[in-house]
């Protein structure tokens, strides 16, 4: 029996169910719907973490010429709290998990460069699964200690693609930090939505049990056995939750689009919002399809990613969750969506 597994950060985990059925929730409308992707969460992310804000990320293509979009994806060292008084050393592209969102069209070129400091003790590189073409950059991209290099690619189809670190030791690499999503909108561009969320899923193999205080070291040995003590969102247990850095907040009414890149390295995601359903989804990040409608779960695999949007047509709480449930009971997998408004007893009534 793991002692950890019931102590106090994963109370904190066990909890969020109970908060989730009795928090009341306010009848306050949320500031404007987003379109250019104001910070609206609401929750505040203490500076120096690797959690990227989920509503950070580019806004929707607006453009219909065709442009050239210059990218830099800086490896970066960050020592961040998984939790409070339990940290890691985390690899990074520009400080945060997941890597920041490239967001282009069709017909876009793209020109990828990636630096690597001095000061670093690793090599990197970038693999992104949108290109054709040796390592999907890697093999143009590998920069030792104080270098960068650059590659240029023209995105010809749409789709929303994950990349990340593609040097040997690649697993560990994303494993720590060092993935992303690159989204090349079709045409036309997607859907318009209220507001957008994008997160990263991955494991963590640390030599100390979940919770542990102190600065954790990762365990090799663990990942080849393919058994993490924690699986999060952001590199961080529980991030969005009320109890942690706040709830990712939307009104009653609207619809939402959730981007999730599943970085893994080895565990797939059993993707599902807890309380509701994905009206709308996209697997496989695969935007040149026609999308599945009133779907529960997808699969997101290592290394792919999940579109999916859901309707918030009545007040509380969708909690992103992957439903192979330990994860989220033991390991520190949740980030909730919280719907504000009034009420509709059409829908749903209740004591
Ligand atoms: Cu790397």
């Amino acid at each position: 029996m793991n002692n950890a597994r019931f102590s106090g950060a994963g109370k904190l985990v066990l909890a969020l169910s109970a908060l989730s059925l009795c928090a009341p929730l306010a009848a306050q409308s949320v500031p404007k719907p987003v379109v250019n992707h104001d910070p609206i969460y609401g929750g505040t992310i203490a500076p120096g973490l690797v959690v990227a804000d989920p509503t950070k990320l580019p806004s929707p293509i607006d453009y219909k010429t065709p442009r050239t979009v210059e990218v830099e994806l800086i490896s970066k060292v960050v020592t961040s709290e998984i939790l409070p008084g339990v940290t890691h050393k985390f690899m990074t592209f520009n400080g945060q998990i997941p890597a920041p969102m490239i967001r282009v069209r069709v017909g876009d070129t793209l020109k990828i460069k990636v630096t690597n400091p001095a000061d670093s003790d690793q090599t990197h590189s970038v693999d992104l699964h949108t290109v054709i073409g040796t390592g999907g950059g890697a093999a143009y991209t590998e920069v030792n200690p104080g270098e960068s290099k650059t590659f240029t690619f023209k995105a010809t189809y749409p789709g929303a693609f994950a990349y990340h670190c593609g040097v040997a030791a690649m697993d560990e690499h994303i494993s720590r930090g060092m993935f992303g999503m690159i989204v090349v909108e079709p045409e036309g561009g997607l859907p318009k939505v209220d507001r957008e969320f994008y997160l990263g899923e991955h494991e963590l193999y640390t030599k100390e049990a979940f919770g542990a205080k102190g600065e954790t070291t990762f365990d090799g040995r663990a990942m080849v056995r393919e058994d993490p003590n924690y699986v999060m969102f952001n590199g961080a247990v529980a991030p969005f939750v009320a109890a942690r850095f706040g709830t990712m907040k939307a009104n009653v009414g609207e619809t939402v689009r959730v981007f999730l890149v599943t970085g893994g390295p080895n565990k797939t995601s059993s993707f599902h919002p807890v309380g509701n359903v994905w009206s709308t989804a996209w697997p496989q990040g695969g935007l040149a399809n026609e999308p599945l409608k009133w779907i529960q779960t997808w699969p997101s695999n290592p290394g792919s990613t999940f579109v999916g949007e859901m309707n918030l047509p009545v007040p509380g709480l969708a909690t992103l969750v992957d439903h192979s449930l330990s994860r989220v009971t033991s390991k520190g997998l949740a980030a909730q969506i919280e719907a504000v408004g009034p009420e509709n007893r059409e829908l749903l009534d209740h004591d």
